[in-house]
């Protein structure tokens, strides 16, 4: 059994607390992967998404199985997203994780910090044997991301209704700077029912903030039940219109239509919400569409038959 955090005095052998270090083999590994991206043709480029994606979804599992701790479902409903944001749409440089231009990517439903440090350890800004570190006393990876502790991480999310405002400040901050960079919030659907999303994305119309996209992973559950039960969101698309954005909706898991969907040009003075429909636990047919999933943890078994289904 795992010691309470307040028993411990000293980090134990092997959970470092000082900051990661790069992995340089994984940042050529996703340097290779991006050049190939911008060459390829579309066939190809879905099929690199995907194997990016595969990998990331077997890790996610690998990961919460051995910390006893996680949130599968939606780690997993996330991860097509997450894949294509960091496979071939932002502009980060894991060597330089404080690069002044970089795109920033704020993960808003914090819960899902396996899925976000699994695809930033794919890209290169730390190693991913640290993954096994997950959660325990100590370690920088936390059950909820730090942005003071983890390279790559943003924002300090967990909190759910904080991403988007946050983002809206560092989109406008970005702007006044001079500065190209996107600013792109990930947010889940079950967090909309937090106010503070709307009154974030009631400024970000007003000023037109070009620079910011959200995304929404569409999933139709949260915790313990799906969204239309508890407070109805739909018309989504219609709504986030009716705050001076551009909605548009897509399949989340094709990762081609996320793509596009992430890169087109903005309509003029207008925030972008790629509306993402998703599966939780996409990948794993006994965690698929199932709310128990939110943050059940897969026992040996289960984890067995998750990874190989996702092989
Ligand atoms: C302000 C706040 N209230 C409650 C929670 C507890 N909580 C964690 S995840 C979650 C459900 C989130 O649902 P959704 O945004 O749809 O995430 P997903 O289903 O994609 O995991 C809740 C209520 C929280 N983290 N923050």
């Amino acid at each position: 059994m795992r010691p309470s955090p307040t028993t411990i005095t000293a980090a134990p052998p092997g959970h470092d607390v000082t900051d990661l270090l790069p992995d340089h083999d994984a940042i050529a590994e996703w340097r290779g992967l991006r050049e190939r991206l911008a060459r390829a043709d579309r066939d190809a480029a879905a099929a690199a998404l995907a194997a990016l994606a595969g990998g990331i979804r077997r890790t996610v599992i690998s990961t919460i199985a051995g910390a006893g701790l996680g949130h599968a479902g939606g780690d997993l409903s996330v991860t097509d997203i997450l894949a294509t944001l960091y496979g071939a749409v932002l502009r980060v440089d894991p060597a330089d994780p404080g690069w002044p231009d970089r795109d920033r990517l704020v993960l808003s439903k914090g819960h899902c910090s396996v899925a976000l440090y699994t695809t930033l350890s794919t890209c290169g800004f730390f190693p991913a044997e640290r993954l096994s570190t997950f959660a325990a006393p100590m370690s920088p990876l936390n059950g909820h991301p730090s942005r003071r502790s983890v390279p790559g991480v943003e924002t300090s999310t967990g909190p759910l209704g904080h991403g988007l405002p946050v983002g809206v400040g560092i989109a406008v901050g970005l702007r006044l700077r001079g500065s190209a960079a996107r600013t792109v919030v990930v947010l889940g659907d079950g967090e909309l029912q937090e106010g503070s999303n709307w009154e974030a994305a009631m400024t970000a119309g007003h000023r037109g903030l070009t620079s910011l996209t959200a995304v929404i992973d569409r999933n139709g559950l949260q915790q313990g039940a799906r969204t239309s039960a508890t407070n109805e969101l739909e018309p989504l698309a219609d709504k986030w219109r009716a705050f001076g954005w551009e909605a548009v909706e897509v399949d989340g898991h094709d990762h081609l239509a996320l793509l596009d969907a992430l890169t087109a040009p903005h309509d003029a003075g207008r925030p972008r919400c790629v509306i993402a429909r998703t599966v939780k636990g996409r990948g794993v047919s006994f965690m698929e569409d199932r709310v128990e999933w939110h943050h059940k943890v897969p026992d040996a078994e289960q984890a067995r038959s998750a990874l190989e289904e996702l092989r």
